[in-house]
């Protein structure tokens, strides 16, 4: 089918469902709820939602572990539901794109129960097993990434956590059954698929000692597979792929996301996360030099430019908030959450709007790890108090784990943010009296109404290329796209920076005159502009 590269124009929205709207007071976000908030989401001027994992799952990591691909998950409703759903979004002219979880699957799938059942079941390869373990150890427990499996007598490998084995990408008859299921979804009428670790699906062969995620980051058959899925799946269909892709660096984006189409249209890199944090170093308190943040923009922006297409992000289900990673929790909230979107959101690239990150909102602080839900973060929490008291271990999971940023959507002041009835699965960050969209609609100021402006003004320029300019103050992020100039000071500081104004088109503080000298702390621009003006002392054009 011809392509139309669609995605190429879009915004799209990313929704964590358990935590966006709870339409049956069970506590958890379901598919009605998103329904009900399409008006919202059509005002907020998106155009793709892409909704987390939503598949039936025993809910070890929040539906990242499927036990069957072609059913919703009753916790979530039904396939009407999700019929509907689509239905009602393709009305309004919004796309929905799904989630793709094929690096693995829960250990309850009935692919697995037929694996593990005897070596020589006709499922006997579909996941990875071996005799003897390798010395690997999964990203969530630090532990063995090989589970011993009493029936079969051999281990499995499981990246994640054991109830998350890996599939076989090797096997045929697996990528066939993969490109059946994905065939399934798309005749239903989904719009496309963001694929969770596809850069994790070819292991290297033989299996060796090592650092696991790098090793099987960008394996020895990952870019034949995808190929082969466009040929047997995506080309029939004119919709978005997007990859999430953990260690993959610019050279492997340019296949992976090559413009000649024979892959996927754009991956999700992890390049600005390992900044402060990596796998290796997830729980260490740090804060990102937003120069070295611009500096890896730059790389991605230049090499990408004209050959394959990016993505941009600031946050999602997996990552800290923006708000207190990059900017100001206190005062300068509102002012910096703007900052931030104005800085990312008008490089060339698909933007991915977080959920709750359209009204600026923050880290949770909590109080003890009962009230923790993930997986992850729970297991980091019991290594961390080996090393740090109970209060400092609590203290970094708020900061550096995922569920900080999968507290519910805080809609309105009045009970559990107005997200659900029930007893939330999770709990409502408590800052939901101050920061919510009922009372961000009342505010043209607002964080969300500043958003709603900032995608109607990214849609109506025609930007040129991206231009960094060198700064050597360390948080100025400054580029150009033609003659859009777009500058903002990330700091708490006031930041001496000269430029001329030739018509203001996008700002978070007053509106600028035409010359500026001087950027107030987390105060950013987006003008047309013909020259930046000498004389600036921290500061020159590249
Ligand atoms: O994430 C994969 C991934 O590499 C990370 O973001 C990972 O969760 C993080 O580094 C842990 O510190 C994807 C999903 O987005 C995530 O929610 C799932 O848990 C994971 O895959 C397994 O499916």
């Amino acid at each position: 089918m011809k392509q139309s590269n669609w995605w190429k124009s879009a915004v799209a929205y990313q929704i964590y469902p358990k935590s966006f709207m709870d339409s049956s007071g069970d506590g958890v976000g379901d598919i009605c709820g998103i329904t009900s908030k399409l008006d919202y989401l059509e005002r907020l001027g998106i155009d793709v939602l892409w909704i987390s994992p939503i598949y039936k799952s025993p809910g070890y990591d929040n539906g990242y572990d499927v036990s069957d691909y072609c059913a919703i998950d009753p916790v979530f409703g039904t396939m009407d539901d999700f019929n509907h759903l689509l239905k009602e979004a393709h009305r309004r002219k919004l796309k929905v794109i799904m989630d793709l979880v094929v690096n693995h699957t829960s250990d309850e799938h009935p692919w697995f129960i037929a694996s593990k059942s005897s070596k020589d079941n006709e499922k006997s390869d579909w996941y990875i097993w071996r005799d003897k373990p390798n010395n690997w150890t999964d990203f969530f427990s630090g532990n063995s990434a090989w589970t011993y499996c009493a029936e079969r007598g051999q281990y499995y490998l499981h990246m994640f956590s054991e109830k998350q084995p890996d599939l076989n990408w090797d096997c045929d008859e697996l990528r066939q059954a993969v490109y059946d299921m994905m065939r399934f979804w798309l005749d239903i009428g989904v719009d496309g698929f963001r694929m969770d670790v596809i850069s994790y699906i070819s292991k290297p062969e033989d299996l060796p000692d090592g650092d696991m995620g790098k090793l099987c980051a960008n394996g020895p058959h990952v870019h034949e597979y995808l190929r082969e899925m466009r040929r047997e799946v995506l080309s029939d269909f004119d919709i978005m792929t997007v990859g999430e892709a953990a260690g993959v660096t610019v050279d492997e984006a340019l296949k992976y996301a090559s413009n000649d189409g024979a892959e996927l249209n754009m991956v999700f890199h992890f390049e600005i996360n390992d900044l402060d944090g990596g796998e290796s170093c997830k729980w260490v308190l740090r804060k990102t030099n937003i120069n070295k943040m611009q500096a890896l923009h730059t790389k991605w922006q230049n090499a990408l430019h004209g050959k394959a297409w990016n993505s941009l992000y600031l946050s999602n289900h997996d990552q800290p908030r923006a708000v207190p990673r990059y900017g100001d929790e206190g005062k300068l909230r509102e002012r910096s959450a703007k900052a931030l979107a104005m800085c990312i959101y008008f490089m060339e690239g698909t933007p991915f709007i977080y959920q709750g990150e359209e009204l600026g909102m923050t880290a949770c602080d909590f109080r003890s790890v009962k009230e923790l839900r993930d997986i992850e973060s729970i297991n980091a929490y019991n290594n961390l108090i080996k090393t740090y008291s109970a209060k400092e271990s609590i203290e970094i999971i708020s900061r550096r784990g995922r569920d900080s940023a999968r507290t519910p959507m805080q809609w309105d002041n009045i009970a559990n943010a107005g997200f659900t009835s029930g007893m939330p699965w999770i709990g409502i960050n408590p800052n939901y009296e101050e920061i919510n969209t009922a009372e961000q609609e009342t505010r043209t100021d607002s964080v969300l109404n500043f958003y709603r402006k900032l995608i109607k003004l990214r849609k109506s320029l025609d930007l040129g290329e991206y231009k960094p300019i060198k700064t050597e103050h360390e948080s100025l992020f400054c580029y150009k796209r033609g003659n859009v100039l777009v500058a903002a000071n990330l700091s708490a500081e006031t930041v001496s920076i000269a430029f001329e104004v030739r018509k203001a088109l996008l700002y978070n503080v007053d509106e600028p005159g035409t010359h500026i000298n001087t950027l107030q702390p987390f105060e950013a621009i987006i003008a047309e502009t013909r020259t930046i003006i000498k004389g600036a002392e921290a500061y020159a054009e590249s």
